[in-house]
């Protein structure tokens, strides 16, 4: 099994490398934007290019695959994701879209491999900045090439949190936007907002932020970041403690698992319709 692996794993990094120059080509230029679910949920020419991009390469090599993709699922009948336990690739083409209308260089491609529901290999590449985190079952996360490891901080005084405001503008997500951040604010070394999911996890898993905690997000921002933070030691749970499902569209993780207990403490919980529902 482990050389179909290798075989997937060296099929997506060529074509995320292919993709990637195309959104770093893409960031400074002049795009068409259009909405989704808010006037500020973005989608551009290149979120959509992307994707089939990715799409394509993977089908032609791996035709029985399935794919679970950010814009395909929005342009579709119904939005409802649908994750069997057939190889699926579940793909971000730009997850940071609204950075990267404004040019702004948090943006990354974020794409898993799921076997059976499991995450077998992970990948969240920012192409502007150039660093590409991949993560293999197994065999540790890496961050171009170099093993990285997530914090050991265990005290939420002395956390980095990252924290998404989101591109929403139901009154509920607000509110649980706005009570966290007066909540975690005064009791924080600080509070972080990337504006990319899958960079506030990457970031968790590299060491650099100590904890992330989001709802609101789909399945797509955050498959590849689960498994990159927990080949880098880190935990990957609910917001309220229990086992982490990709399709909750809730998320937190951290370095240390006494860091993750803490912040299900503190926080204000907000439970969005699931990516599977009706
Ligand atoms: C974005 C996420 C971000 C979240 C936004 C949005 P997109 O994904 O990564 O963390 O706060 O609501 O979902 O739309 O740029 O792929």
């Amino acid at each position: 099994m482990s050389a179909v692996y290798d075989h997937c794993y060296k099929t997506v990094l060529r074509l995320t490398q292919e993709v990637g120059k195309l959104i770093r080509t893409r960031i400074n230029e002049a795009k068409t934007v259009n909405t989704k679910d808010s006037e500020i949920d973005f989608v551009t020419e290149t979120d959509k290019e992307v994707e089939k991009t990715l799409i394509n390469g993977l089908s032609a090599e791996f035709p029985d695959h399935k794919f679970v993709g950010e814009e395909s699922t929005s342009e579709g009948t119904s939005q409802k994701v649908v994750l069997t336990d057939s190889p699926t690739w579940v793909i971000d083409p730009v997850d940071g879209t609204l950075n990267f209308v404004h040019g702004y260089p948090h943006v990354c491609v974020s794409i898993a491999l799921l076997v059976e529901k499991v995450p077998e290999i992970a990948i969240i590449y920012n192409p502007v900045v150039n660093q590409m985190f991949t993560a293999r079952k197994g065999q540790g996360a890496f961050l171009n090439d170099q093993p990285i490891k997530a914090s050991k901080t265990e005290d939420l005084s002395k956390a980095l949190v990252c924290f998404e405001f989101g591109c929403s503008r139901n009154p509920e997500k607000m509110n649980f936007v706005k009570e966290n951040v007066l909540k975690l604010f005064p009791q924080v070394h600080g509070l972080r907002s990337l504006g990319s999911a899958a960079l506030d996890m990457a970031m968790v898993a590299c060491g650099g932020a100590d904890v992330y905690l989001e709802a609101g997000i789909h399945a797509w921002d955050i498959a590849a970041g689960d498994l990159i933070v927990r080949e880098a030691g880190g935990v990957v749970m609910d917001p309220s403690g229990g086992p982490f499902d990709v399709l909750s569209r809730r998320v937190l993780c951290a370095g240390t698992k006494s860091l993750a207990e803490q912040m299900v403490k503190t926080v204000t919980q907000y439970h969005p319709p699931r990516d599977d529902a009706e």
